[in-house]
């Protein structure tokens, strides 16, 4: 398979001035007729992809034409002057199990173009640096026909589009159903009055309010916070079953999973609206951050994912709790990314080549994209941030740009040199940051080291722009320096404070104060700073940072929890005294409360043990886990008791953050009761919820102690004819099953009458999360490798795109010992060789392997 690299970008050789598309649909023969309209600009060699076409006809300005196909698209001889392409040509969309291009989900047309989707659709110079109009007619039986822009004319069995933003091809779409919508409007603030619509399979019309409310909000918070409107006349939003990916921002009609858009009490949980909310923000704020300014190449692709889910964190922290969105954030790099970022794929924000580009919509282009962008605005300072999006807006609507360019707009505002900056883009890998303070009874010095291991591709790490933001803390409690930001640069930087007269400003007694480094998660590194479990314990207790005030519970029970899995020294006292203040502290959003509940996850105490040099026994670390869930159910029994019962059921069920933050507490109190009361509560809450994230919550605390069949059973009852819930019942059984257990009871799901493997959200839901089962996947049996390998492959022809991503499972596998090593090995090895093995796949395991 052939690499793509950035530093190979060429211009395409002509503009395409207009695209008018006719399709003629039907499943096993739909005719794509074209007609584009291309000028001249360089010229060469004229190259149009093109992928599994049957060509019927070709013609250039009305004369017939015999192009060369390839299985990759087709070349021609073209005119020196601008000329008619008119071609038509053949598909079947029911056989597309790839869901790229044209396909069908439940008898409905549907497209997904991005990243090299529209080829599957058409010839076309399948790129988003070549941007156009469109024009568009459907003609079907179905009654509902949509395409990008605004609707034009439509009669009975056809109906036509006209989107006048130009586009590249990869924010095409195309929907023809029997769908029902549920609508909507808003006014924006120039007074333009927009339709809004919301298109689902009949049945699910009373699952949509969520969506639309969440649209309104986006599309007023991106008027408010970045001056941007909205600019069609309606914005249609789709929901599909089979998605490989969570939603798409076509332009004016984006396409959702189901399982992103639909949502009732009864059947989604909190975490669901939250989702929801945030997915519908984010294809919207695309709008602007993707397709008015787009990407030049697929190397850029963080120009648009970093800059867009930076805008949904800010959106969701304003509707929210900014410090709980902040503290999910930075819990989620610090274990996802950096285990990315720390392992075989890992690659820079801007990687510089690929195979396949779709193996590259990973947590790093998209969350250490926001990360860096996050970095910039606070760098900058809001005002000059504003600004800088301002002129990125102005300067580049319509074009297809670089991640230099965007950076130019921060230069061209602020002045300041960027260079270094750029390193976030360029360099792959987790920098370490280490802080070692030296106290002298009168001056901290504090002396800040960084530095970056080397990746796949790159040996020598140059140092990077760090913004370190610090505070200090009196041992007494008060702050005496509040945050500061150390932009640091250098390999190594000393910082000196005065503390003898920062405590005198604050009328203290000279103490040696307590350090609260990268505040807020002030720069996407992995700290290195030894801190006493009485500092920790402190800083749980007084830090006004949020961030940093959950990241000392954090490193309290995760060294708990390492020592524990090695049968090492645990000192679990410190910790648990921290969580009982916190959890009677009347000043704390139960919501924070939740998060200092919450556990390290398996996967992040085996990275920390890797990271110690230890060879992490997952087996351990779930015996290590339970047993401490035991110990804090045992002695924070009473204080549960409280916060469980002072968050039950309050009044009808609202979605917003306060009722969220509320039930996450309650199940997080829950979940350990149930430890102490053989189920009891359990049981009575799922007899008695009347929403979802109440029975989930109750559901899952019982099978977390192996028990709760019976309420499996009438889970199953109540909603097998509710696919979106029953990916709920599959996934929670496969997550909850003991080790021993984990790989027989997603084989006997793979039984079930409603294991529809073909659909990605159902495959996930069972297969991916096996892997998702720490200790049940890497059973020293090894069952959970061959069973996992063995359903990738059978996956991998079907539908690459969601088996590649799905093979991610197996990146850790150098971090374990050389038993699980071999068996892993092995099982890659094995996949690497089955033949016929997708482009998608073969990129994945052959990077692992390295
Ligand atoms: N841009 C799409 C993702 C497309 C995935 C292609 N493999 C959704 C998003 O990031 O908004
Ligand atoms: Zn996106």
């Amino acid at each position: 398979s052939r690499k793509v690299y950035l530093n190979d970008y060429k211009p395409f050789g002509w503009e395409v001035e207009q695209v008018s598309l006719t399709f003629r649909l039907s499943p096993r023969g739909t005719r794509v007729l074209s007609r584009i309209a291309f000028r001249p600009r360089e010229g060469g060699r004229f190259f149009l992809h093109g992928e599994g076409l049957r060509l019927i006809s070709a013609a250039i300005d009305g004369r017939t034409v015999t192009p060369e196909v390839t299985d990759e698209g087709l070349t021609c001889e073209v005119p020196d002057r601008p000329f008619l392409w008119e071609a038509e040509v053949e598909i079947a969309p029911e056989d597309n199990t790839a869901l790229e291009g044209l396909y069908m989900s439940n008898g409905m047309f549907c497209t997904q173009c991005e990243a090299e989707g529209f080829r599957r659709i058409t010839f076309y110079p399948d790129r988003p640096d070549v941007m156009a109009p469109f024009r568009v007619r459907i003609e079907s039986d179905l009654p509902v026909l949509l395409s990008n822009g605004d609707p034009v004319a439509s009669g009975k069995g056809w109906a036509e589009w006209h989107d006048p933003w130009p586009k590249p091809a990869y924010l095409f779409a195309l929907v023809a159903g029997d769908l029902r919508a549920v609508r909507d409007s808003f006014t924006t603030r120039s007074g333009r009055e927009i339709d809004l619509a919301v298109w689902v399979r009949e049945g699910d019309e009373d699952r949509c309010g969520w969506a639309l409310e969440s649209l309104k909000a986006s599309m007023a918070w991106d008027e408010r916070e970045y001056g941007r409107e909205y600019d069609l006349s309606v914005f249609n939003i789709v929901a599909v079953d089979d998605f490989n990916a969570g939603a798409m921002e076509n332009k004016g009609l984006n396409i959702f999973n189901s399982a992103l858009v639909l949502a009732s009490p009864e059947t989604a949980t909190d975490r669901d609206f939250e989702r929801i909310e945030a997915v519908i923000a984010h294809e919207y704020f695309h709008n602007w951050t993707g397709n008015r300014v787009t990407c030049r190449d697929w190397f850029q692709l963080c120009l648009k994912e970093g800059l867009t889910v930076y805008r949904d964190q800010q959106f969701t922290g304003d509707m929210r709790s900014a410090p709980v969105k902040r503290i999910e954030d930075a819990a989620m790099i610090r274990s996802r990314q950096f285990r990315e970022d720390n392992g075989p794929l890992a690659h820079p924000v801007r990687p510089e080549e690929f195979i396949e580009i779709n193996n590259f919509y990973t947590i790093t282009v998209y969350e250490k994209g926001a990360e860096v962008v996050g970095m910039l605005h606070r760098l900058v300072g809001q005002n000059a941030w504003r600004a800088a999006c301002d002129l990125y807006f102005e300067r580049h609507d319509g074009q297809a740009v670089t991640i230099e360019d965007w950076l130019a707009a921060f230069r061209d505002t602020t002045g300041r040199n960027l260079t270094q900056f750029m390193r976030w883009y360029s360099q792959a890998g987790t920098p370490r940051l280490s802080v070692a303070e030296d106290w002298d009874g009168q001056t901290l010095t504090l002396t800040l080291r960084q530095h970056t291991p080397p990746t796949p591709g790159q040996q020598e790490k140059a140092p990077q722009l760090i913004p370190v933001a610090l505070g200090l803390l009196h041992p007494s409690g008060p702050e005496i320096l509040r945050t500061q930001i150390v932009e640091m640069t250098e390999p190594e930087e000393v910082v000196r404070y005065d503390v003898g007269a920062l405590c005198k400003a604050a009328g203290l007694k000279t103490e040696r104060p307590v350090v609260s480094a990268l505040r807020n998660f002030s720069a996407p590194v992995m700290l290195e700073h030894d801190q006493s479990p009485k500092e920790r314990a402190f800083l749980l207790r007084h830090d006004t940072d949020p961030v940093n005030r959950w990241e000392a519970g954090r490193a309290l029970s995760r060294a708990a929890l390492t020592a524990m899995a090695t049968g090492g020294d645990a000192d679990p006292q410190a910790w648990l005294e921290g969580l009982e203040a916190a959890l009677t502290d009347e000043t704390l959003d139960p919501a924070m409360q939740s998060l200092l509940l919450s556990l390290p996850s398996e996967d992040d105490l085996a990275q920390s043990l890797a990271d110690a040099g230890e060879a992490p026994d997952p087996l351990a670390i779930r015996h290590a886990v339970e047993a401490m869930q035991d110990h804090m159910a045992e002695t924070l029994e009473p204080v549960l008791t409280r916060a469980f019962e002072a968050t039950a059921g309050t009044g009808p069920f609202r979605p917003d953050a306060a009722g969220a933050g509320r039930r996450s507490l309650h199940n997080a109190c829950l979940t350990l009761l149930t430890r102490r009361d053989e189920g009891t509560r359990a049981r009575e809450t799922f007899a008695r919820a009347d929403n979802m994230t109440a029975s989930l919550g109750a559901l899952n605390a019982l099978l977390s102690v192996g028990a709760g069949k019976d309420e499996l059973a009438a889970f199953e009852a109540r909603w097998q004819h509710d696919r979106l819930v029953m990916d709920k019942w599959f996934a929670l059984q496969v997550m909850r099953a003991s080790p021993e257990q984990a790989t027989e009871v997603a084989e006997r799901l793979t039984q079930h009458p409603q294991f529809a493997w073909k659909t990605p959200n159902r495959f996930r839901s069972v297969i991916g999360t096996l892997a998702g089962n720490a200790a049940g996947f890497h059973h020293p049996s090894g069952a959970a490798y061959d069973f996992f390998a063995d359903w990738l492959l059978k996956l991998d022809p079907v539908n690459p795109q969601t088996a590649a991503r799905m093979s991610t499972a197996f990146e850790t596998w150098r971090r374990y010992g050389p038993e699980r090593q071999a068996r892993l090995r092995a099982t890659l090895e094995r996949i690497a060789a089955s033949p016929g093995l997708s482009r998608d796949t073969g990129e994945m395991v052959a990077r692992m392997l390295g």
